[in-house]
């Protein structure tokens, strides 16, 4: 290790990475930062930014102990520039220049491919706080509150990380690009962002739950594949925003959890046996697990277009050029070139569904997302524990890959939740059964357009959580209204 674990809290930017002997990055940050604060006034938390928010602050970046609680008021957190520690005689760890010493520059023949994949992290972060900005209002407690504003206030964070790379090492378009990121909007039609799940709206605490668990867990393996690159500042970066990254898939899941439990101890105080008397259900004011599992489709479906295509030269480019690694690279045992290796591909091929072997390399964004599937997976097998024990009949599960796509092999295709081929009137007269219907839009907005906002309390419809962040107990009051 050859680098500050600390982080600098002297100047404006906080940063492990030596910036206040670096003066032209110093600068173009300084610069951007007032569009920065601008962007966040704007599209940041609504009517929350004078509010005193219980918020953790990286004081370090070695794995324990680098999180500092401390009441903040959002617009004064302090974003910053960390990366993890170099490792000393770090190589390439895969692709063609596997062996080589890890770029600590650009290479110029990979540099419009590096720029393009950090212009699209970049672009996911702000898009998520855009998308997530009106549900302070409606939050079903206190400790629910806070830990959305940590999700917010880290995604810009990450915003900062992909910026500062763009900056330091991008030059005249990479400032460009630095100020787009802080022009696009999510959901605008004329300025949108770049990936469709982060034009979707997250009307609800039940979707915002669900994005944590599903996008932001997608957001996790592609930071897990790029943690991987052979350019070492975008490795350390995007090492640092994993430890991050691990609070908000802890929001998703528990939160789905917590909503889960909520609906199985009402339906068993009322009696309630079967999970699809839906109207039943509602009445005690709680989600009925059909619409969770509907929603659940909904979200899955829209993150799993965020893998690309099956079948993908651009894929194959970045991993043989040392770019864009697979999940855990450094612990996959094999040549880590992939050259002469096939990979299984779902595929619609002859009017079929089916498995096809691709060229590993072509078919290493189908690797990644089978990597998430499993991690998903464990996710639904805990939410499935909680309903088992309740004694209620019902399984949460994965929709068929195939389902509800929008890019790739089965995009415009009309496909079931178990991945069969239907007509598309079928198609129409059953989307009511696996995606939210209008009806279950209209009662979730209702069920939980009502917050509470009193310290130890909680919202109808969600269980309170088993133990609270840092360590507080049941009432404490993660956020301070103002005024
Ligand atoms: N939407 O070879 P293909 C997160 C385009 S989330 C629109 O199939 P590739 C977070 C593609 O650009 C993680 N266009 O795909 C979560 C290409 O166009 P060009 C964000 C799409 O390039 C929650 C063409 O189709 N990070 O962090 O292998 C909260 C063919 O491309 C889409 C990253 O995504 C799409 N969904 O893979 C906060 C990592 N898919 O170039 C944050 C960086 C494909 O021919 N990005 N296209 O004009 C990447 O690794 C890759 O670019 C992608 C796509 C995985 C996105």
């Amino acid at each position: 290790m050859i680098d500050n674990i600390r982080v600098d809290y002297d100047g404006l930017i906080p940063n492990n990475v030596g910036l206040n002997s670096d003066d032209r990055v110093k600068k173009a940050l300084e610069t951007w930062h007032p569009g920065y604060i601008d962007w966040w006034m704007d599209m940041g938390p609504e009517g929350f930014q004078q509010a005193l928010v219980y918020l953790r602050t990286a004081v370090s970046v070695d794995t324990g102990g680098w999180a500092r609680f401390d009441y903040v008021r959002m617009p004064e957190y302090k974003w910053g520039i960390l990366l993890a520690p170099q490792v000393e005689g770090r190589k390439v760890p895969f692709g063609a220049n596997k062996g080589e010493p890890a770029w600590q520059e650009v290479p110029g023949e990979h540099r419009a491919m590096l720029r393009r994949l950090i212009v699209i992290q970049g672009d996911t972060e702000p898009a998520s706080v855009e998308q997530q900005r009106h549900l302070g209002k409606t939050a079903p407690s206190l400790y629910d509150m806070r830990n959305l504003f940590q999700v917010n206030v880290e995604e810009g964070r990450h915003l900062w990380a992909m910026v500062y790379l763009l900056h330091k090492y991008f030059g005249k378009d990479g400032r460009e690009e630095a100020e787009e990121l802080l022009r696009r909007r999510a959901g605008d039609k004329d300025t949108p962002r770049m990936l469709g799940a982060f034009n979707e709206e997250t009307p609800d605490w039940l979707s915002f739950f669900l994005f944590t668990f599903f996008t932001d867990r997608d957001g996790k393996m592609q930071l897990e594949a790029l943690a991987q690159s052979g350019f070492d500042p975008l490795s350390r970066t995007c090492r640092f925003m994993l430890t991050e990254e691990a609070h908000h898939m802890f929001v998703g899941e528990t939160g789905v959890g917590r909503i889960v439990q909520r609906t199985c101890e009402a339906m068993v105080e009322a009696g309630i046996e079967d999970p699809h008397e839906v109207d039943r259900i509602r009445a005690l004011g709680v989600v009925d697990l059909p619409t969770i599992q509907k929603k659940a489709n909904l979200h899955f479906s829209l993150t799993l277009d965020l893998f690309g295509s099956e079948v993908s030269t651009n894929a194959a480019n970045a991993f043989h050029a040392g770019v864009k690694g697979r999940y855990r690279e450094d612990k996959l045992d094999d040549d880590h070139t992939l050259e002469d290796s096939t990979y299984p591909v779902l595929r619609f091929i002859d009017g079929r569904i089916a498995s096809a072997d691709v060229p590993a390399l072509s078919g290493l964004n189908m690797r990644l997302r089978d990597d998430y599937l499993t991690d998903c997976l464990k996710g639904i097998e805990r939410w499935n524990r909680v309903i088992a024990k309740s004694g209620i009949d019902f399984k949460l599960r994965l929709p068929s890959v195939a389902f509800n796509r929008q890019i790739g092999e089965f995009k415009g295709l009309h496909v079931d939740l178990d991945g069969n081929l239907i007509s598309a009137e079928a198609w129409t007269r059953g989307r009511d059964s696996m995606l939210p219907s209008s009806g279950d839009r209209a009662f979730i907005e209702h069920l939980m357009s009502r917050p509470v906002m009193e310290a130890g309390k909680f919202a109808s419809w969600i269980a309170p959580p088993r133990v609270g962040i840092d360590n507080r107990p049941g009432d404490f009051e993660y956020v301070k209204l103002a005024g």
